[in-house]
């Protein structure tokens, strides 16, 4: 196992990378940026090195100065966490290179899955079920076109660009037109997927070895977004059957098969919800920000995984062995004014009090006296419980949001609560369009 390594991340992920070290006896190396010098996850590591001013570029997006920190510590691994460098292949390659281990998958296995283009065809070749897509658009009329052939409703998508940014769904021709001109197809590849309608995102956490062993821990409902970012999720999901876990699982292990996939992944699923049929999306080749509800319904910790997996060890878990228990829920704490179309709310936290219990999980990247800074992510916390049933964790989340406490700036808690009394929400009944449809007028 590695003696030392650095985190290539702040806030939340950081410190619960960290953890998972601090429990396996390695120790930890922080980087930061000039504003984050008091931050938590600089304070709770071994060690911390300065790699930049505020701005993400000049920090945590800095590939050379986290490969000289990975120096100067005498790292032995760097884990790149979620978001900034953890989806760059340039990244991957320069840390082996360097000869430090990168936990995550292979450099080539990120640039092909983050590739759209290229995974569609590799996907499409191994079988898996998939909307109907098309060629990249390379202009209006062939856009047009391309839409025609599709059928309306389509959805206009980046070819590569993580995180699902700049979507566009378009029912008509003349709402083609208004989302190709929102967008730049002389600098950004776009292509036109059948858009399903009454869809949920379903995706399956996966764990493969360095040796061709691969298994999947399950599947998280994540259809309650906003703008492309994740609100609330849960697992299992309340939409499918037994034998639909193990359809959709067997589904992304093929997936991740197909492409050699090592260390821990996602791939994502819409389920058409007149249909049940599943189809493929894409594969996130990172830990993901949900991670914990897995944990919380099968007892695996997926970063200490994460870092057996890039030692080198073999799985030691089968398909089998892995049992699902009960039902967990996150909801993701942003520094956030609801009220104010969700506009950040950076500033100092002058009070924290956060929940607990047998059956509270907080991963927090803040506590009081910490400062929210306008250059990063909002999110601050993640709160996860664990209940027997759908109907316990709904409770006992209620419960948990209603003990915490943050003064100082705006957080998105109260607006959980909302979603957590909808009616709709409670009885299981949700989509991809629930967010807009219920909760934002
Ligand atoms: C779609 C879709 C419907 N049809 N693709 C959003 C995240 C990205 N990884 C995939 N996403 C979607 N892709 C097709 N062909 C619906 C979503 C989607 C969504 C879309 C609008 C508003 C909320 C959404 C929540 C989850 C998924």
């Amino acid at each position: 196992m590695f003696k030392r390594l650095l985190i290539a991340n702040r806030g939340e992920i950081a410190v619960r990378i960290m953890r998972a070290c601090h429990e396996l006896g390695i120790e930890t190396v922080a980087v930061y940026s000039e504003v984050d010098a008091d931050a938590l996850h600089v304070q709770l590591a071994d060690y911390a090195y300065l790699i930049g001013p505020a701005d993400a570029t000049e920090s945590y997006l800095n590939i050379d100065a986290i490969i000289t920190a990975a120096k100067a510590s005498q790292s032995d691994a760097i884990h790149p966490g979620y978001g900034f460098l953890s989806e760059n292949a340039e990244f991957a390659e320069k840390v082996t290179s360097a000869g430090f281990v990168f936990v995550g998958p292979r450099a080539e296995t990120i640039s092909k899955v983050g590739n759209k283009d290229a995974a569609r065809e590799a996907m499409k070749q191994a079988g898996l079920p998939m909307a109907i897509g098309s060629e990249p658009v390379r202009d209006v009329t062939e856009a047009c076109h391309l839409a025609e052939e599709i059928g309306y409703p389509v959805i206009l998508k980046p070819v590569s660009g993580g995180g699902g940014k700049s979507m566009f769904v378009a029912n008509n021709p003349s709402e083609l037109l208004s989302a190709v001109n929102k967008v730049d197809l002389t600098t950004t590849v776009f292509y036109l997927e059948k858009y399903i309608a009454d869809a949920r995102h379903i995706e399956v956490q996966i764990v493969a070895d360095n040796y061709g062993h691969v298994i999947h821990l399950g599947e998280r409902e994540c259809s309650l977004q906003r703008r492309n970012q994740k609100i609330l999720e849960e697992a299992p999901s309340s939409a499918l059957s037994s034998e639909m876990r193990q359809k959709v699982g067997a589904l992304a292990i093929r997936a991740a098969k197909s492409v050699h996939y090592t260390n821990v992944g996602t791939v994502e699923f819409l389920m058409d919800k007149n249909t049940g049929e599943f189809y493929f999306m894409e594969i996130n080749p990172r830990i993901q920000v949900e991670h914990a509800i897995t944990e919380m319904i099968t007892g695996i910790d997926l970063v200490r995984k994460q870092l057996r997996i890039a030692s080198g060890e073999p799985l030691n878990v089968k398909q089998d062995d892995v049992t699902f228990t009960g039902h967990a829920i996150e909801c993701r704490i942003n520094a956030e004014d609801p009220a104010q179309n969700f506009l950040p709310s950076p500033g100092q936290i002058t009070f924290y009090y956060q929940p607990g219990g047998p059956k509270v999980r907080v991963d927090s990247g803040v506590c009081a006296g910490s400062m929210v800074e306008p250059y990063y992510d909002s999110l601050i916390a993640k709160v996860i419980v664990r209940g027997r049933t759908r109907g316990e964790a709904i409770k006992i989340m209620q419960c948990a949001l209603s003990e915490f406490r943050i003064s100082g700036i705006k957080t998105t808690i109260d607006f959980h609560l909302k979603v957590l009394k909808d009616p709709y929400f409670c009885s299981g009944d949700i989509d991809t369009q629930f967010i807009y449809k219920r909760m934002i007028s």
